[in-house]
């Protein structure tokens, strides 16, 4: 599972790892995006949410993870981007989740100044339109202190958590998080 602020090399280092690892890369981020591309009703619900820098509703994130990972017999994933709340962590803890509770928890440390530069070079690259406005990126930012970060704390009592610093070149971040997984180098 990755974890870390807006920007931090969640989406980036995501696929890598999954492909190192030969399980399902699963990000959240994607699912939502798709389903808005879709032009479904629950897609404009999830476009409104995105553009004001929210989370969308618990029950909603837990459906999607289920129904995207529902046709996999993998027994493990990358997970990215979920759980962002301490509601969709219990979620996946409980008997019968769509997936297992987490072996490891890679934290992706980025001060929030490095956060607010990333996101602007991403809005100039692609067409994320919840890194375009300053604004949300603040609102996301705020979000992410106030509901995501205490799930540090959460996983880091069930003894899964490693940190990782994420503002360092991407093949060096990726390089790290290989180190501390479990059966890595010094994992
Ligand atoms: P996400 O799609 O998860 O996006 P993110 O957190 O903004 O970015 P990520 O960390 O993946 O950054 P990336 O690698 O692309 O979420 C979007 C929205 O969906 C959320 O705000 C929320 O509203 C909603 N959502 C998703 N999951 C949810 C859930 N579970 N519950 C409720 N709502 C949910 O990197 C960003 C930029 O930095 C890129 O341009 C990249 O090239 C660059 N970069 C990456 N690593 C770098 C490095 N080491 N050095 C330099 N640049 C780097």
């Amino acid at each position: 599972m990755l974890l870390g602020p807006p920007g931090s090399g969640k989406g980036t280092q995501g696929p890598v790892v999954a492909r190192h690892l030969g399980v399902p890369y699963v990000a959240t981020g994607d699912l939502l995006r798709r389903e808005v591309e879709s032009g479904s009703d629950l897609g404009r619900r999830v476009a409104a949410v995105l553009d004001r820098g929210d989370l969308v509703d618990d029950d909603v994130m837990v459906d999607l993870l289920a129904g995207a990972v529902g046709h996999s017999d993998s027994s493990g994933y990358v997970l990215d981007g979920f759980p962002r709340t301490l509601a969709q962590a219990e979620s996946i803890e409980r008997p019968g989740a769509p997936v297992p509770a987490p072996e490891a928890v890679v934290h992706l440390a980025l001060p929030d100044a490095v956060v607010r530069s990333r996101l602007a070079g991403r809005a100039g690259d692609q067409s994320r339109t919840d890194d375009a406005d300053p604004a949300v990126v603040e609102r996301r930012l705020q979000v992410y202190d106030e509901q995501t970060a205490p799930l540090l704390d959460h996983y880091r009592r069930r003894g899964v958590l490693v940190t990782v610093d994420a503002g360092r070149p991407v093949d060096d971040v990726t390089a790290a998080i290989l180190a501390v997984l479990p059966g890595g180098p010094s994992g």
